[in-house]
């Protein structure tokens, strides 16, 4: 056992049961022409945090401790897509539909991909996921379960939609749940902070807060 410094307590990191979960750090999310685009969000945004995920997933990986990616994305013949799912709202783009990096968060196009710099490597998992939680119709319970993880930490985009969705889908599974605070961005400066303080809020009622720092420190230590 080894204490993080969080928020709002110390985090009790069990080094043989944690993991890293890198959620949706796509091209479709970061990049002009995909899906967050479509959706009339500014994605320069997230590219910024690129470097502050990097390190993380790095740090995991010489620590020797699992790394974990997901990735929103649904079949070419759109049967995982629900209605509900694709006719939200008034985008430029729905998914399924061809943009510049290939049809939108569909398996298998370039758009979809993880971004370069924070691909994954052999040996990791990586959870193709149709919803914004990564347990919904995914193995990700029963690999976590296989693997006797019971702590993870938290990284990716965005932080009051899919992070936060998997983050709340996690704490009522019973895992303990951290999120890496500068390795989580929104569209929405304001949703991102409204997110942290909702996270850790009650005592942690759905998890604790670090910096990248601070979670490297303790899983080097
Ligand atoms: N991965 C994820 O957060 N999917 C989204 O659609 N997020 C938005 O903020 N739109």
């Amino acid at each position: 056992m080894v204490d993080i410094k969080a928020q709002p307590f110390a985090f009790p990191a069990k080094p043989d049961q944690i993991a890293l979960i890198v959620i949706d750090m796509q091209r479709d999310f970061a990049e002009p022409g995909g899906f967050g685009e479509s959706l009339g969000n500014d994605v320069s945004r997230i590219t910024k945090i690129v470097p502050d995920v990097k390190r993380l997933i790095e740090g995991f990986r010489k620590a020797g401790l699992p790394v974990i990616h997901t990735m929103e994305c649904h079949r070419p013949d759109l049967s995982d897509l629900p209605p509900a799912k694709r006719d939200r709202g008034n985008p430029s783009l729905r998914i399924g539909d061809e943009g510049p990096m290939g049809r939108i968060l569909i398996a298998g196009e370039p758009g979809t991909a993880i971004l370069p710099d924070l691909a994954p490597i052999n040996g990791e998992i990586v959870i193709e996921k149709p919803g914004k939680g990564a347990f919904y119709a995914t193995d990700l319970g029963d690999i976590l379960k296989q693997r006797c993880i019971t702590q993870l930490v938290f990284a990716g985009v965005t932080t009051e939609v899919c992070v936060q969705t998997t983050m709340r889908e996690a704490n009522d599974r019973g895992y303990e749940c951290l999120l890496a605070e500068e390795a989580t961005e929104s569209y929405f400066p304001e949703f991102k902070t409204a997110a942290i303080a909702m996270i850790r809020a009650q005592g942690a009622i759905v998890g604790w807060t670090a910096h990248v720092d601070d979670i490297l420190e303790a899983i080097h230590a």
